[in-house]
């Protein structure tokens, strides 16, 4: 019997070693002592035995048995722990953090060309003490053509060529829509600026594109007149493109103005000297927006008195001003998302933000 208990104990040590090599070890020599070391195990099943034996055998039997038992358990116990500490260490090795490589660099980001002139433009209507304020881009006919006097099928739509999203509601084509919304929810006196996007179905080229940045300026007040758009916009306009800056206004037509003006700037870049000049192309004008007093009809969609209140409103396109200032003449390029592109217009210079000196861009 005593062979029986060697031979046990010799396949029980190569099983083992077997165990050990596993891929997952751990669970193999739990496997592997089920086997042998569990109450149905092989060495179990000796030690169950030790009582049949002959008298005379019983307790070299008996002792050969615990011995065998004792020599297995202290392997597996070793064999276990050896396989948890390997087991350890490929985890830490594939943990290994060197913290001596050096660092990812964090791509600091800059703001957008248009927030960057957007947010020049808030803050030098900020100084005249208008307030910003945001409207919804999908709009209804009503407030983007009807209250803005523009009737169904009156022929002046056709400055706006539409995104429809079904007979009644579409993207806005400009943000002048705000003027109706606002009036309606703010007592007079009024001097609110409105950015956002507009959308026009448009053929694309170096001036237009189907989605771009406008802000709307409105100011409303018992005795408001032409002299204060005049005055308002040429302050802002010398905040912007230098203190210098000479405004021109010429008439224009806007259906919800009354007169309509468009206002042009004299060229920061070359001051009308230059015939070649790539912002104002030899004309010494760069015409940056539309204005006009807000007309009477508008005013009492707005639910306000025309014979009460009056005002002024302006809007033009944020890219379209962003363009002569950085030199771009493609305006497709702001949205390609072409980080050369947006990388080289990390404005602002060294000196100081132009609102606070009132000087050119
Ligand atoms: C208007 O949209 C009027 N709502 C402006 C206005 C407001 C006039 C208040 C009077 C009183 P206009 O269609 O001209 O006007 O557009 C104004 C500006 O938006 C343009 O001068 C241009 O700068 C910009 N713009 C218009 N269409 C596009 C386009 N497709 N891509 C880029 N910019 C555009």
């Amino acid at each position: 019997m005593d062979g029986d208990v060697a031979a046990v104990e010799a396949v029980a040590l190569a099983d083992l070693a077997d165990a050990a090599q596993a891929d997952d070890a751990t669970a193999a020599l739990e496997r592997w002592r089920v086997q042998y070391l569990g109450t149905q195990g092989r060495v179990t099943q000796l030690l169950r035995a030790i009582g049949k034996q002959p008298a005379e055998q019983r307790k070299a039997f008996g002792m050969a048995v615990q011995a065998t038992r004792d020599r297995l358990e202290t392997a597996h116990r070793r064999a276990l722990s050896e396989a948890e500490q390997a087991k350890l260490r490929r985890q830490l090795a594939s943990e290994r953090l060197d913290v001596t490589l050096p660092g990812r660099p964090v791509a600091a980001g800059v703001p957008h060309p248009t927030i960057q002139a957007m947010n020049d433009i808030l803050r030098a209507f900020a100084n005249l003490g208008f307030q910003a304020v945001e409207g919804p881009e999908v709009e209804w006919d009503y407030f983007n053509f009807q209250a803005l006097n523009i009737p169904p099928d009156h022929p002046a739509r056709d400055m706006w060529d539409t995104l429809w999203i079904d007979d009644r509601m579409l993207l806005r084509t400009h943000t002048s829509p705000m003027q109706v919304r606002y009036m309606r929810e703010h007592a007079p006196p009024l001097r609110v600026i409105f950015p956002g996007r507009g959308y026009r179905y448009e053929q694309l080229d170096a001036t237009h594109e189907s989605q771009f940045f406008q802000f709307e300026g409105l100011m409303v007040d018992e005795r408001v007149s032409f002299a204060d758009l005049k005055g308002v916009l040429t302050d802002v306009a010398r905040q912007l493109f230098g203190a210098q800056r000479r405004t021109r206004f010429r008439c224009d037509y806007f259906p919800f103005v009354e007169p309509g003006a468009e206002m042009a700037i004299d060229c920061f870049l070359c001051e009308g000297k230059d015939a070649s000049c790539r912002v104002c192309k030899g004309s010494g004008w760069l015409e940056i927006l539309g204005a006009g007093m807000v007309h009477p009809k508008v005013l009492e969609y707005g639910g306000l008195d025309p014979n009460r209140y009056q005002g002024f409103a302006f809007g033009t396109g944020i890219e379209r001003i962003a363009m002569p200032r950085y030199g771009i003449e493609d305006i497709r390029l702001f949205y390609q998302n072409d980080l050369r592109f947006l990388r080289q217009l990390r404005v602002p210079p060294a000196e100081p933000p132009t609102w606070e000196r009132g000087a050119a861009w």
